[in-house]
């Protein structure tokens, strides 16, 4: 600078604006039931009382990331309904009108803990000359049969040869999933074997 004088003088000076960014809580890992609504409040602080804040969300199943509603408060709610089992990333990010982006991260995981659906057919109501064996199928939408033979089987009649019985029963069977849930299959009555 320099004045008419020719007297001269150095000025600097730095202005410094540091946005701080967002910074998001959003809580720790869980485990959820398959086809279960994961739903939990999370919030966000922000130093900066003239920011404005958008937010997305991905609940990690393949949706991808979506718009969140942020409360006046900095609190925001998560809700997704889980189908799939494995476990998922759950990614929300806030960012401020400077900027700034703050992201919080968990994992939800989704268990089976729905048993395998089995399917028999019934005593046909006819006499037979011999133990009766009856077809049964399975299935496990979830995690699977635990054992591949469980898909089809049958269950058959122990009738003493020679006795005869209007009321014979199969014996059962239990069919279990990957994860541990299992049901039994069987028996069933009313068999009339001679
Ligand atoms: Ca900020
Ligand atoms: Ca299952």
């Amino acid at each position: 600078m320099q004045d008419k004088d020719g007297g001269v003088a150095e000025y600097t000076g730095t202005v410094l604006v540091n946005n701080v960014a967002p910074s998001v809580t959003a809580g720790a890992d869980t485990t959820i039931n398959q086809n279960d609504t994961l739903a939990r409040n999370g919030s966000f602080t922000d130093p900066a009382t003239s920011d404005t804040w958008t937010a997305t969300v991905n609940y990690g199943d393949g949706g991808g990331a979506t718009s969140l509603t942020l409360a006046g408060d900095h609190s925001f709610g998560l809700s997704h309904m889980y189908t799939a089992l494995g476990t998922f990333t759950v990614t929300v990010q806030v960012l401020d009108d400077d900027g700034g982006a703050g992201t919080a991260t968990f994992n939800v995981t989704v268990k089976d803990v729905t048993p395998p659906a089995v399917v028999c057919g019934t005593a046909d109501g006819q006499w037979h000359g011999a133990d009766v064996s009856i077809a049964c199928t399975a299935t496990d939408a979830g995690s699977g049969l635990a054992n591949p033979a469980d898909a089809s089987f049958a269950l058959s009649t122990n009738v003493t040869a020679g006795s005869e019985t209007a009321n014979a029963s199969t014996g059962s069977r239990q069919v279990c999933d990957v994860a541990g849930n299992c049901v039994t299959a069987g028996a069933i009555a009313g068999n009339q074997v001679d």
